[in-house]
């Protein structure tokens, strides 16, 4: 009997007391940290957006954000930083503490379809060093397509288009390697090399565009692999959180907020419209081959980092790291050709 009580009181201190006391020092601990409390609030763009929606902070000042969505669930994130709040709930408060090691501008925004301007929904939390309030800024290096010249606004039909949708599995299977680098080449002319290969002319072109898009695919990432957590699994997850909205879930342009863009009747008087280019007059049409085969990954990538286009489509570069820019493309890539993946039709 003794001994029972004694193995209880020890169960009891294991699973209960002293979890509770840990516990209850942890939330202790954060209400005496003497962190500097700055309440943030979420709302819709067309609600009044973040306010504030520039935050100053000093270098290694710690910092309690109390963030309040009154209007819809939003979400939270400064990529820069780590941090992600997945979810805020109307009436609740979401707290989240940090101490920003270096001083720099980290860029926020709302990661929640909260409305059709959710895109809009950004702002800077700015880390000042006191002792050194203007340092130099950094110098990041420009981005590909400016190092290499490529015109990202011109028009990019591709020269070859495949009859049926090309597969990187049985591109897998023939045996055949693509040289280069494939960043700064277009799918449409690396097929186009391979064509005038005179040691590939038993090969037909639907062999070869299989050939391409399994290049293009373990290019993006490691095919051998496709975890949950490969590259291609990230670029999808990005896709559904930043870009399904306006580029529809199945990549064909018509995402509900892609609808009403605030470039778009501008756009339609473009005299670039005149060649082409941008018949769509809309988000762009992944699964479209015509267009998406002359693209190479580098203007692509251009495009993601800059946005504009005069159209609404936001620009990225501030939130993306390299990492992340190229998961998306590379799974972009998917609306065109099979990797296989059941998100993309
Ligand atoms: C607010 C709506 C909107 C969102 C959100 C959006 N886009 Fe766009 N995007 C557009 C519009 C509109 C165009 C067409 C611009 C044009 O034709 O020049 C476009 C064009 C593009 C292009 C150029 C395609 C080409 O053939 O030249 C790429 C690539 C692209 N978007 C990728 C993305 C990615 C990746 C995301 C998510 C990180 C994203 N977009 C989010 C509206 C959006
Ligand atoms: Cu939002």
């Amino acid at each position: 009997m003794k001994r029972e009580l004694f193995a209880l009181t020890i169960v009891f201190l294991i699973f209960v007391a002293f979890p509770a006391a840990l516990f209850g020092y942890q939330a202790q601990r954060t209400t005496t940290t003497g962190a500097r409390v700055i309440a943030l609030t979420a709302n819709a763009p067309a609600n009044g957006g973040w306010q504030p929606d520039a935050i100053r902070v000093n270098v290694g000042e710690r910092v309690r954000l109390r963030i309040a969505a009154p209007d819809v669930v939003h979400g939270f994130a400064i990529p820069a930083l780590d941090i992600y709040v997945d979810e805020i709930l109307p009436g609740h408060v979401e707290e989240i503490e940090f101490v920003a090691a270096r001083a720099g501008r980290y860029p926020f925004a709302c990661t929640r379809w909260c409305s059709v301007d959710h895109w809009r929904m950004r702002g800077v939390i700015e880390v000042i060093d006191p002792g050194n309030p203007d340092p130099p800024l950094p110098t990041i290096a420009p981005p590909l397509y400016q190092q290499m010249n490529i015109d990202i606004d011109a028009p990019h039909p591709a020269q070859n288009v495949p009859a049926q949708r090309p597969s990187a599995a049985r591109g897998a299977r023939l045996d055949v390697s693509v040289p280069g680098d494939l960043r700064a080449q277009s799918p449409s002319n690396v097929f186009a090399e391979l064509r005038g290969d005179p040691a590939l002319k038993a090969y037909s072109d639907g062999q070869l565009w299989d050939v391409v898009a399994f290049a293009w695919k373990r290019a993006s990432g490691d095919p051998a692999s496709p975890g949950a957590d490969s590259a291609l699994a990230r670029g999808s997850k990005l896709f559904v959180r930043d870009c399904a909205a306006c580029h529809g879930e199945t990549g064909k342009g018509n995402g509900p907020a892609g609808r009403n863009l605030p470039g778009l009747a501008a756009m339609q008087t473009d005299s670039r419209m005149a060649h082409g280019a941008y018949a769509k007059r809309g988000p762009a049409d992944f699964t479209d081959a015509a267009q998406m085969l002359g693209a190479s990954d580098v203007l692509l990538q251009g495009k993601v980092l800059r946005g504009g286009m005069g159209t609404g489509m936001p620009e990225w570069r501030t939130l993306y790291s390299d990492q992340d820019m190229w998961d998306l493309i590379g799974f972009i890539r998917s609306f065109v050709f099979d990797y296989g993946m059941s998100n993309a039709k």
